[in-house]
């Protein structure tokens, strides 16, 4: 280096837009860094802009409770979450840079018969895929995390779990980022704080993009925004069936490290783990109406605190020290719309209701492969735009860790 000139840590400002691109990504979070990242490390496609309305990862990356995991219900989305851990397990080798990737396990607590038949059900559809998974009892549990009340203070006492060696947590904006600077190594631009404002097309195909900092001339245009996929889909009167729920989160101050699993109760709507900053991650349902917006309130807190305090009574006078919301884009059957859409050359990733930062790698990869090859990978084609009129759909319902 010549004295004075210092690298840039990740990459410099984005220059001026260009009038054309092979391909434009929309939404700079996780999913779109990933995608750019993919086209260009795997399929040589580097004439690629990715244009973020806010900043990099500002949207439901960073605004998720972090947790990993492949423990699904239907076969279909087993094999795609665990291509997603997979990647996860290397991803730092691959970027050479910390995510904080710490694998955990992971208890699904069932209160209930019911929920506990559900627990035996993922157990087996896991297992016969090579998924470590299996139904533990109370005295299993109440040895790998014993400051928890299974009697839920007479509540609703904990009967059983399902539990998934391999559930972990990671640094979001660290996985955001580190696609990001691998993408700009290879040539793409990222725009951040650039909104699409309209999406062309010619005979029922697309041509380019308008901007707020102009139009672009591009064949292939990829929508990966989460909670802003309608405004986008409205552009094309594209009819998708997602509705938009916003999802609330919060952290607790710092404590010193106890809790090393993660416990999630999709009967009493919490989740919890401990971050590597000693800040316990705890999250709830979704707000119960549709709503575009990432507000957070007081009710959340209230009632995500009601519902810890059965299982954890010694954090009553923890403090929270942070919490937010996101947008998340719920689908009827509650998995995600991928893939090649009825209008040529725009591709769709929405849908990710609850359980989007898990899919982050393999969503970037399959949808990188559908869009270099035109053609949809064959692990998102159960996924696909076309299932809802097919009445073909891929009900997850009773694997999402959130009630609903
Ligand atoms: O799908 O694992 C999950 C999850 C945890 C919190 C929200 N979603």
């Amino acid at each position: 280096l010549q004295s004075g000139h210092h690298e840039p840590r990740f990459f410099p400002e984005s220059k001026p837009l260009k009038s054309h691109y092979d391909v434009v990504i929309i939404g700079g979070g996780g999913h779109g860094m990933a995608c750019a990242y993919y086209l260009a490390k795997e399929h040589g496609i580097t004439n690629v802009a990715v244009l973020e309305q806010g900043y990099i990862g500002g949207g439901n990356t960073g605004r998720n409770t972090t947790i990993v995991r492949s423990n699904y219900l239907t076969p279909e989305g087993v094999k795609f979450y665990d291509a997603s851990v997979k990647l996860f397990e290397d991803l730092a080798d691959d970027f050479d840079l910390n995510i904080f990737y710490s694998t955990r396990g992971h208890f699904t607590l069932a209160h209930t018969d019911s929920a506990l038949r559900t627990m035996r059900w993922r157990a087996e559809v896991n297992k016969h895929y090579g998924i470590d998974s299996e139904v533990v009892d109370r005295q299993i549990i109440a040895q790998e995390v014993p400051y928890m009340d299974l009697d839920c203070a007479g509540h609703s006492p904990v009967m059983g779990a399902l539990y998934h060696a391999p559930g972990a947590v990671a640094r979001h904006d660290a996985v955001a980022w580190g696609y990001a600077r691998g993408a700009y190594q290879r040539g793409v631009e990222i725009h951040q704080k650039t909104r699409v404002t309209a999406i062309r097309t010619q005979g029922g195909r697309v041509v380019g993009v308008d901007t707020d900092r102009g139009p672009i001339q591009c064949q292939k245009v990829i929508s990966m925004v989460a909670g802003s996929t309608p405004r986008i889909t409205e552009m094309l009167g594209l009819r998708t069936p997602i509705e938009i729920f916003p999802l609330q989160a919060c952290v607790s101050e710092p404590v010193k490290p106890f809790m090393d699993t993660i416990v999630v109760s999709g009967s009493l709507h919490v989740y919890v783990s401990q971050s590597s900053r000693g800040e316990l991650v705890m999250g709830a349902s979704v707000d119960p109406s549709v709503l575009h917006s990432t507000r957070s309130s007081f009710d959340f807190v209230e009632g995500l605190a009601d519902k810890m305090l059965d299982l954890f009574p010694f954090m009553s006078r923890m403090k929270v020290m942070r919490q937010w919301a996101g947008m998340s884009d719920i689908t009827p059957d509650f998995a995600p719309i991928m893939g090649k859409t009825p209008v040529e050359g725009f591709y769709l990733d929405a849908g990710w209701g609850t359980w989007g930062f898990k899919a982050t790698p393999i969503s970037g990869k399959t949808m990188a492969w559908t869009v270099a090859n035109d053609q949809m990978h064959e692990l998102i084609q159960p996924f696909r735009y076309s299932r809802f009129a097919d009445f073909d759909l891929v009900g997850e319902k009773g694997a999402a860790s959130v009630g609903h």
